[in-house]
This record gives structure tokens, C-alpha cells and sequence, in this order.
């Protein structure tokens, strides 16, 4: 029964499916007769229209006269050579070799990555991306490469969006192929917040790289590349780019904060290229690197290692064009930038101020401002729809050299405070943070670890506490469960270790595991887990299924279980995703390549005594009805 259904399937039928068939068509696996996906589709819509979406409610809404977003048009018919081209023919040790032999500055657009991760909590969907990639790939083909993956975007994507982050990455892919896609990987810890099994990171990788990725930069939340090698091994296995990254913190100037001083970096740079990166990373992921001191390291890393350079900042005090422009003069290979749009505050540098800057000088980066300046228009329309998101930070602020917090944390803790009643004590917050890094023995504070250093600051404001009061060792206190997973070496080690009598007070008698943690932990039997995830399900579950259950189980299977009921809502436009349709309007889908919804919101009825509202569509020009419960 299942080929039948398979070979009459008109999926099956259209000329090519790009999507995921299986995951995208359960009815296959349901030999009852089964809602098709577009009566999922109608009963999203009519759900969020009668009861709104959970996540944008009494938030901010997009203004009234927002436009659709529309693509610029494109320069070429066939995307010029790029990047992509001279990894797939000549592999990665080329491209790090090349990297270092031209003089133009590399640059990294991380709008669809980092970007909307910083100002945006995250939330943009694949469609506004997929839709400008070929934009991408015709008009900007000079590219360096586009950040598109990682980070927190994977678990963004099953959680809040409701679709599937590694579609998201396959059809990027597809969309613009000449350009190198990066991601951002958090080494042991995987793109979760605590560390995985090596055979669960190896795995990931792989698919990555299957799914498209064409360079992981690889970095560690404590900075040990001891808990990093997994990773970097299982990336040099595909033969893709190994960005091997140092985070960057502290300030290498100050002669208070030796911890972290130029040594420091330039034994970890040496750590990373014997462990086999093609590239060194520095990712600056809070902006704290000032401008003198970017003159001083980038050189120092450069006579270290025979690696090209690739640097990350945030622009969070305002300052991160100067220091890109420093490390440029003082010779960085590449370096990230989001488009103007989406740049600025807590995302990064603005990218067309830096093609300008280096225009006419001898680190000219070859990108078409013109061409720039219409993505970033195209950006600016998508953005708008995003309102609700929006954090509203509204100046730079000098304060990050205190707190120290990454611009990808940075508003989440604001947020995070204001839902504790903390909004009006935020600079209080702040100091705690930064009392609670030096309490912990000044680490870095990047994901995970940064998320163990808000929880911690967090708790102490909210119970009054200070830094001596949770040092005493006569005063009880409840730590948070990140921070006893910290203490107890599950994140790895910091150089030098966590101060002892801290340890000592959380842990109380218990010993820390001061190996790397992946050294204890068993492989998980990865075909048992299939299966029983599987069964279920009652789906085929393929390598990215289960890579994303491996990682996120219970995330995972809320996402395939509401999969079940609303079909792929990752095709509807965004604002019908957040706001549902209203009378009249009509919208288009494209559920399959060459299968397109057409929607119309005739009338939302009364509800009636058992609390169910009809909502009435037009489908195709069909009239349809789909009752929906009433949860206002
Ligand atoms: C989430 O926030 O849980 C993910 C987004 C999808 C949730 C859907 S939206 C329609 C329905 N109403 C809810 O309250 N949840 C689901
Ligand atoms: C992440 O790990 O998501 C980060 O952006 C770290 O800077
Ligand atoms: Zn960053």
C-alpha cells in the first residue's frame, strides 16, 4: 500500500520535490484516509486568526502600511564563480591559501545568521531568507561567505517557527550555490547548551556538511580546545572549512586583566592550528576588542600562525566599524559584517560602511555598493514585519565593557529581566553579571557559558543577594542548576580552573570531573534511537530527524507533533504566520515547487456553544470551512 500510494501521490508525480516528501506527506505512512496538507495549512491560519499566535501577543505590532518584502532583481542569469566554486574544485586548504595570498577583505554577511540572533531574538523565518539568496548569489557573488546557520537559529527554528532548520539550510543552498555557507558551532556543546556524546557531534557534523554547510566555525565556551577537537576532526573529515575560533575577551591592553593578555591568545591560536583549522577564527561575540588593541593582536596571531584570519565582532558600544577598519590596516583576512539593515547595536558592523570605508584603498573588498544597498532595502522590508521581536535597544552603550555580555545574550537578558520584574534595575543586573564573571574566575562568557553567568547574575538580583553573601560560607544558597552543571566540569575547564572555594560552595563534597566531559559520556546507539523515535512518531525518521531529536528531544517532537496538525506552515507568507489572514485577503503558498496555494479569508463566524469558531476560505477558488476551538 505504501509504493501505491507513493506512485499516485501527485508530489510524487510533480517533476521534483526538494522538500522533505516523507516528513512533508505522513499521509503516506496513514492508510486511513487523512486531512492533506493544505486543510493543515487552513487550520494554522484559521487558529491564528481566531486566537493569534502566542509569541507576538502584546507585542508591538508591524505599522500598518508594511510592504511585502519583494527581492532586488538579479545582475546575472547564471550565478558567477564564487567561493563555493574554489572549495568544491580545489578544497579548503585552497581557499585558506588563497584567503592569504589576495589583498581584498573578506567579508562575511552574517544578516541570516547572527543579525536577526541579535536584534531580532531569532525569529526570522527561512522563507524571507530563501527568497533573497539567488539575490545573493547573482548580485554579490564577491562574497567571502553568508552565516546562515547555527548558533541559536537550529533550535529557534523547531521551537518557536515551527519548521525545520535543515531544510532552511538545504534550500539556502540551493538557492544561491556559488557562495560559501558558514555556521556557527558551539564544539562539544554542539548548537545546545550542554555537551553531547562525540558520536551525536560527529554525526551532526556530517549532516551538516551533507545539508550544505561549507564552513563551521568551531569555538568553546571556556575556550579549551581540549573539548574542541571532536568537532574540528569530525569538520576536517568532510572536507569542508575548519574555522578553529578563539573568543575573545577581557581587553589584552589592560595590564589589570593579565588572565587574558596577549600570550594568552597567541598560545591558543598555536593550539588551534596544530589541531588542524584552515582558518583562526576571533570571535569578539560581546565587542569588547578596541581598536588599539586590535592593531596589537591581529599581527601577534598572524607571526603565531601560517593561518588566514577571519574576525567577529558586535557593535554593542557603537565602536565596531573602528576596530574592523584597525584590523584591516593591520592585515585580517576577513571579516563579518550584517547588511545595513540589520547592523548596528548588538548585531554587527554595518557592511556597506565597510565597502565604502575600503573603497579606493588597497583593501578594497570588490563588492557593489549598489548592489548592497538593495539587499539591504529588501532587508529593511522584512525586518519591519519582525516588530514584535524587535528589542529596542536604542543607543550604543559603553556599559558592554563592564558586563561583557554577547550581543546575541544581551537583549535576551534584558527580556529575561523584564519578565521578572527587573526591567528597572537592568544596570544593576549588569554589575551583577560582571561580579558573578569574577566571582566564577573571570571566564568567557559566550553560549553556553554566558547563560550560566545570567542565570546566576539573575537570581542574585531577583533574591537581593551579593557576591559575599553567596561566597559566605556559612549562608545557604540555592544555586541554579546551569551553575552546578558548570561546576561540576560538564561545560569543560577555563584556564586555571574554577576558583576552588566557589566550587567547594556549590558542589559542597562532591568532586568536579575535571576531564573533558565527552571523555565519560558513552556513544548513543544511534539506529535504536531512530527506531524508537520512529515508531513514535509513526514517520520514517532520516539523519536529520534524528539529529535534531539527538539534540533537542523533547524541542524535537513538539515541533513534529504540531507538524502533524498545521502541515508546513514555513511556506506562509510571515505576517499570516504571526497575525493570521484578515476578511478579504488573500495569500499564496508554495507548498511544493509547482504546487501553490492560493488562500482567501472569506468570514470568521460566531463561535458557537462548544466554544468552536468556522472560519471560511476559498482554497484554489474552492470554497472550504475549518472549525478551529475558540481559546480566547
Ligand atoms: C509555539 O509557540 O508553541 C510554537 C508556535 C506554534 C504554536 C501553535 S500556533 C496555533 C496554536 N495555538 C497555540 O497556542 N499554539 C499553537
Ligand atoms: C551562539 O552560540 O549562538 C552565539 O552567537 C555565540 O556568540
Ligand atoms: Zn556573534
Amino acid at each position: 500500500a505504501f509504493v501505491e500510494n507513493l506512485l499516485k501521490h501527485p508530489t510524487f508525480l510533480s517533476y521534483q520535490y526538494h522538500t522533505k516528501f516523507i516528513d512533508e506527506t505522513p499521509e503516506l505512512f496513514d492508510f486511513k484516509p487523512r486531512r492533506d496538507r493544505a486543510t493543515r495549512i487552513l487550520t494554522y491560519i484559521a487558529d491564528i486568526t481566531v486566537n493569534g499566535h502566542p509569541e507576538t501577543e502584546g507585542r508591538p505590532k508591524p505599522r500598518a502600511d508594511v510592504k511585502d518584502p519583494r527581492p532586488p532583481a538579479l545582475r546575472a542569469e547564471v550565478p558567477p564563480s564564487g567561493t563555493r566554486n574554489m572549495l568544491e574544485q580545489d578544497g579548503p586548504a585552497a581557499v585558506a591559501k588563497w584567503m592569504q595570498d589576495q589583498t581584498q577583505l573578506l567579508i562575511t554577511d552574517t544578516t541570516m545568521r547572527d543579525g536577526h540572533q541579535s536584534l531580532l531574538a531569532t525569529r526570522m523565518r527561512s522563507i524571507d531568507m530563501i527568497k533573497v539568496a539567488p539575490a545573493y548569489a547573482a548580485n554579490l557573488p564577491q562574497l567571502f561567505s553568508v552565516e546562515c546557520w547555527g548558533g541559536a537559529t537550529f533550535d529557534v527554528a523547531y521551537r518557536f517557527l515551527q519548521e525545520c532548520p535543515w531544510q532552511r539550510l538545504r534550500d539556502i543552498r540551493a538557492a544561491m550555490p556559488n557562495i560559501m555557507t558558514q555556521m556557527l558551532l558551539r564544539g562539544a556543546n554542539g548548537v545546545g547548551y550542554t555537551n553531547y556524546p562525540d558520536n551525536v557531534v560527529q554525526g551532526f557534523v556530517k549532516q551538516a556538511a551533507e545539508s550544505g554547510v561549507d564552513i563551521f566555525r568551531v569555538f568553546d565556551s571556556l575556550n579549551w580546545v581540549e573539548n574542541m577537537r571532536t568537532a574540528m576532526d569530525a569538520v576536517q573529515e568532510t572536507g569542508k572549512i575548519c574555522e578553529g575560533t578563539i573568543c575573545y575577551t577581557g581587553n589584552i591592553l589592560d595590564p589589570d586583566r593579565a588572565k587574558y593578555d596577549l600570550k594568552y591568545y597567541v598560545k591558543m591560536a598555536k593550539e588551534l592550528e596544530a589541531a588542524g583549522a584552515h582558518v583562526l577564527g576571533l570571535k569578539d561575540m560581546a565587542g569588547l576588542l578596541k581598536p588599539a588593541a586590535a592593531a596589537v593582536l591581529i599581527p601577534a596571531l598572524k607571526d603565531a600562525v601560517d593561518l588566514p584570519i577571519h574576525f567577529h565582532t558586535h557593535d554593542t558600544a557603537g565602536i565596531a566599524c573602528g576596530t574592523i577598519l584597525a584590523a584591516s590596516a593591520a592585515g585580517v583576512d576577513a571579516v563579518d559584517c550584517a547588511m545595513d539593515a540589520l547592523s548596528g547595536n548588538t548585531s554587527q558592523a554595518t557592511l556597506g560602511t565597510i565597502v565604502e570605508a575600503l573603497q579606493h584603498t588597497d583593501r578594497d573588498t570588490g563588492l557593489d555598493i549598489g548592489a548592497i544597498r538593495e539587499i539591504s532595502d529588501y532587508w529593511e522590508a522584512v525586518r519591519a514585519h519582525y516588530a514584535a521581536f524587535e528589542t529596542g535597544m536604542q543607543a550604543p552603550a559603553s556599559e558592554v565593557y563592564l558586563h561583557e555580555m554577547p550581543g546575541g545574550q544581551f537583549t535576551n537578558l534584558k527580556a529575561q529581566a523584564r519578565s521578572m520584574g527587573l526591567e528597572d534595575r537592568w544596570h544593576e543586573v549588569a554589575q551583577t553579571y560582571a561580579d558573578v564573571n569574577r566571582m566564577f574566575g573571570d571566564i568567557v562568557k559566550v553560549t553556553p557559558s554566558s547563560k550560566v553567568v545570567g542565570d546566576m547574575a539573575l537570581m542574585m538580583v531577583s533574591q537581593g543577594l551579593s557576591r559575599a553573601d553567596v561566597e559566605d560560607p556559612d549562608k545557604d544558597v540555592a544555586f541554579p542548576d546551569s551553575v552546578i552543571d558548570m561546576m561540576r566540569g560538564n561545560l569543560g575547564q577555563p584556564p586555571g580552573g574554577f576558583p576552588p572555594g566557589i566550587v567547594k560552595k556549590i558542589l559542597k563534597d562532591e568532586q568536579p570531573v575535571l576531564e573533558r566531559p565527552g571523555l565519560n559520556v558513552p556513544p548513543v546507539d544511534l539506529e535504536a534511537t531512530r527506531a524508537d523515535l520512529a515508531e513514535k512518531l509513526e514517520v520514517a525518521v532520516d539523519d536529520e530527524d534524528l539529529m535534531g531529536y539527538l539534540m533537542y528531544p523533547k524541542v524535537f517532537t513538539d515541533y513534529a507533533a504540531r507538524h502533524k496538525i498545521y502541515g508546513p506552515v514555513r511556506t506562509l507568507p510571515t505576517r499570516t504566520f504571526f497575525y493570521g489572514m484578515e476578511p478579504g485577503e488573500q495569500i499564496e503558498a508554495d507548498i511544493d515547487p509547482g504546487v501553490t496555494l492560493v488562500v482567501q479569508l472569506q468570514a470568521v463566524g460566531e463561535t458557537t456553544d462548544d466554544g468552536e469558531v468556522k472560519v471560511f476560505f476559498e482554497l484554489n477558488g474552492q470554497p472550504r470551512t475549518i472549525r478551529v476551538p475558540n481559546r480566547k
